[in-house]
């Protein structure tokens, strides 16, 4: 039986687990230890118990020769993934096919350059919170979209996407994953640091209060992508074709409190240096003002400063 490694038991990596495990072998590899006996509460509310294979990496480091994997999904925060990599990589195949999961730009280029097999990136609209060790929902579902910066390995990204639909997820191999990731990050950087400075759920950046602060960053952001050759998915050019993107996204996800505000919540590092880190150091290379997006990084530094 194929197996599939889940390097980070959050949200995605246990979805993912709960999803596959009835196809494939899932080994979810986490930095603690968590129960066998897991949860999925499903979209339409219904509670599912599954028991999964769930290892510390010390622990898959003692057990004997391990089977390799077909692929390695790294499911980490995007500023965990290249420790979470080493800290298995010695057991792997430099062969083997990894998945990145992460938000923004910041882990994808970075491990495409170094890891000497293929290397796919996934973006997903999937909606998971965890409630504790032993428990997920799937709150809401969405396309998965898979392919690699390259465009070297669209067979792999077709084998990956049918095992994906087979467990339930509606995915979809691509040649412009790039395009995706950075549409993806533009919509994260417009949403996720004024909704996690201020504490509120997405829908507030409705309010006037807060209108002229989305325009500046959607501007800034318009103009970096426009200099990357990304254009907005809607197929439109220019700023009030980012804006709308970004307003709808804040209309459609409304009451959603995002990823962002959960971290700071939690008092956990946020994901700025992959999200706002790449659109800044873009600004600077094609030498583009980016006031507002490095006021913004400035400020949640300044707030994980204080966790
Ligand atoms: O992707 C998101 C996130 O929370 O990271 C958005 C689109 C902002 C939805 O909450």
């Amino acid at each position: 039986m194929t197996t599939h490694w889940i390097l980070g038991p959050g949200a995605i990596g246990r979805l993912l687990a709960h999803s596959l495990a009835p196809l494939v072998e899932v080994v979810v590899i986490g930095r603690r230890e968590l129960p066998s006996r897991q949860m999925l509460t499903t979209p339409e509310g219904e509670a599912r118990t599954q028991h999964l294979t769930l290892l510390t990496a010390a622990q898959l480091a003692a057990a004997d020769a391990p089977e390799p994997p077909a692929f390695v999904h790294i499911t980490t925060k995007a500023m965990a993934a290249e420790a979470a990599l080493a800290s298995v990589a010695s057991q792997l195949p430099s062969s083997t096919p990894l998945v990145l999961w992460q938000n923004g730009f910041y882990a994808q280029p970075r491990i495409n350059q170094t890891w000497p097999g293929p290397v796919l990136c996934a973006t997903t609209t999937q909606g998971a919170y965890l409630t504790g060790d032993d428990g997920v929902v799937h709150a809401g579902r969405g396309p998965t979209f898979l392919g690699d910066l390259d465009n070297q390995h669209a067979a792999l990204a077709e084998t990956l996407t049918a095992q994906l639909n087979e467990a339930g997820f509606s995915a979809t191999a691509v040649s412009d994953i790039r395009q995706r990731l950075w549409q993806k990050l533009a919509v994260n950087a417009a949403i996720n640091p004024l909704v996690a400075l201020n504490g509120v759920r997405n829908g507030a950046l409705q309010e006037a209060a807060y209108a002229g602060h989305v325009e500046s960053v959607v501007t800034e952001v318009a103009a970096i992508l426009q200099a990357e050759g990304i254009a907005p998915p809607s197929g439109e050019q220019g700023d009030d074709a980012w804006l709308a993107l970004v307003r709808q996204v804040i209309a459609n996800t409304a009451h959603n409190k995002a990823s962002m505000l959960q971290d700071v919540e939690a008092k956990r590092p946020t994901e700025r240096g992959a999200i706002l880190g790449p659109l800044i150091a873009s600004a600077e290379w094609h030498g583009l003002t980016c006031e507002a997006l490095t006021a913004l990084d400035s400020a949640l530094a300044a707030l994980e400063a204080r966790f």
